[in-house]
């Protein structure tokens, strides 16, 4: 990837952010911590891994994306607004909002874009398996990508998933883990140890790669090697919960809670010197 190339998305990554904190403190619900995160995972999928056409959803050999914990929907929203799915203003105004297309959690019939519905954690994993066994059994060419989280990890159908696509060697799938060590109640090793996770995987018959799930380069690179391997492949996210705003780094009391008006006020400069700075 060019520098030119990672410039253009780090400046997308900061816009997604501004406008996702926006929509937030607009509809005064919503969460904060684990969608600041992992903004430049879903830039990278829309803006660069992918193939769909954001002005054709339906197109038949587009790629499968399938949201496992339907809670970090902000994220995806912003970033799929961003590459021309729908207005980023009908987002930043109605998230959250009576009848909106943009719910709290994504409801696949109510917005193009969304193969599936998500929020009860756990099953979208399970989704993305029987999508990638379809597609092989039609003999179709698209790949099936899947983002789960650490916090989720904690319900058994996700491994009943995992032990599936590993014994049966689903390679035309990809998943991605959103390590981010917090969940909605503590961090997740003091709520319930994962480690070692990668080895888990691996138990599971996974190819497994960790990356900075920060860096654009690195994302785009191991979902090229996972495209190689004969096997599913699971790419852990190292990432940072709030990223780019101090006051929600890293801090497990914002998993569930919007800014408020006047923490967006303070907020926002912050963004915005980011975004000079690149
Ligand atoms: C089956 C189910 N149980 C509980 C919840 C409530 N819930 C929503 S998010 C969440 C925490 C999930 O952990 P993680 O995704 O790691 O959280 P984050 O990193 O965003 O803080 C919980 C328990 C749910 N949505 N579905
Ligand atoms: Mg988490």
């Amino acid at each position: 990837m060019s520098d030119l190339d990672t410039l253009k998305l780090k400046k997308i990554a900061v816009d997604c952010r501004i406008d996702m904190l926006k929509a937030l403190a607009n509809a005064q619900s919503g969460h904060s911590a684990g969608p600041l995160g992992i903004i430049e995972f879903f830039v990278a999928m829309y803006f660069k891994i992918l193939h769909h056409d954001p002005k054709n959803p339906l197109l038949p050999d587009r790629d499968r994306f399938i949201l496992s914990a339907g809670h970090y929907c902000p994220a995806m929203y912003v970033a799929m607004a961003h590459s021309g799915y729908f207005p980023v203003q009908e987002f930043i105004k109605t998230l959250r909002q009576f009848e909106t297309r943009f719910q709290g959690h994504p409801h696949n019939l109510a917005l193009p874009g969304i193969e599936t519905t998500s929020g009860p954690l756990g099953q979208g994993i399970s989704q993305a398996v029987g999508m990638a066994l379809a597609a092989k059994i039609d003999k179709k060419n698209h790949r099936v990508y899947c983002l789960t989280t650490d916090g989720e990890s904690q319900e058994g159908q996700v491994w009943e998933a995992l032990m599936w696509a590993g014994g049966k060697n689903l390679d035309n799938l990809t998943a991605y883990i959103d390590r981010n060590f917090i969940q909605i109640d503590g961090n997740t090793e003091d709520v319930l140890p994962l480690e070692p996770l990668a080895d888990k995987y691996r138990a599971f018959n996974w190819h497994v790669i960790e990356v900075d799930g920060h860096n654009f380069q690195q994302i785009t690179e191991a979902t090229d090697e996972a495209k190689a391997v004969h096997r599913p492949t699971m790419i852990i996210l190292h990432t940072i919960p709030g990223k780019d705003v101090k006051e929600i780094e890293n801090d497990y009391t914002w998993h569930g809670r919007p800014p408020t008006h006047d923490e967006l006020k303070k907020f926002l400069p912050e963004l915005e010197k980011i975004k000079k700075s690149l």
